[in-house]
């Protein structure tokens, strides 16, 4: 079974992802997870999908692509879970032919709803857990820079959810409800 989680920055895709990881052995591919991997590889690409993320901006669709497609080449017993990709219409086009051609499709795009007051809030947080535990805190997880991660959220990747719609796969879940509710919602949705 592959889906996809989508939602704005911080809607808990990530956290949602890794749960279904543990619960039912699926493999996540979070395109976000790559590219703070690749930042940190010290290549010219690397450097590149660093400055483009610390402006809270979109990677290219090439770079994305690329990174899954080379995950998708491992294959998944359990399936995959596609956490915050595709994020534009190109990469969604995209992945329905990797999909093909690996002879799999997609079972359901799940939407995480969330208040955007509650987002930068999240974000907010998540950077001061990290500073007060020594570790090291995002440069896109600033306020200021969350505004510019929101507006590429509702320019190019809002689309995606009447492109999902109008194929039949798209399912909601409150993702203003605590996490564990939100984890049942999802297993509901899955199990159905
Ligand atoms: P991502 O890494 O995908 O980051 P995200 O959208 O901020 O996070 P997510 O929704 O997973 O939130 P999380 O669970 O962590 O992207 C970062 C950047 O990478 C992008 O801005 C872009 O530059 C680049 N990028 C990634 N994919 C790309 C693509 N396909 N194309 C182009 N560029 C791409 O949760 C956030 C916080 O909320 C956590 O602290 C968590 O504990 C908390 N939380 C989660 N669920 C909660 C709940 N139910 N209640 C309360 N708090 C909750």
């Amino acid at each position: 079974m592959n889906i996809i989680l989508i939602g704005p920055p911080g809607a808990g895709k990530g956290t949602q992802a890794q749960k279904l990881v543990q619960s039912r052995g699926m493999v996540q591919l979070s395109t976000g997870d790559m590219l703070r991997a690749a930042k940190t590889s010290g290549t010219e690409m690397g450097k590149r999908v660093a400055e483009v993320m610390d402006r809270g901006e979109l990677v290219t669709d090439e770079i994305v692509i690329g990174l899954i497609e080379e995950k998708l080449e491992e294959g998944s017993a359990g399936g995959f879970i596609f956490d915050g990709f595709p994020r534009t219409l190109a990469q969604a086009d995209a992945l329905g032919e990797l999909l093909a051609r690996h002879d799999t499709k997609l079972h359901t795009v799940i939407e995480l709803v969330v208040d955007d007051t509650a987002l930068v809030g999240r974000i907010v947080k998540r950077a001061e857990e990290a500073k007060a535990a020594g570790q090291p805190v995002r440069k896109d997880d600033t306020p200021e820079v969350f505004d510019d991660r929101l507006r590429a959220y509702y320019k190019q990747t809002a689309p995606l959810l009447g492109y999902y719609h109008a194929k039949g796969g798209l399912k909601r879940v409150d993702g203003m409800a605590s996490m564990d509710e939100v984890a049942a919602q999802i297993a509901a949705i899955l199990d159905a």
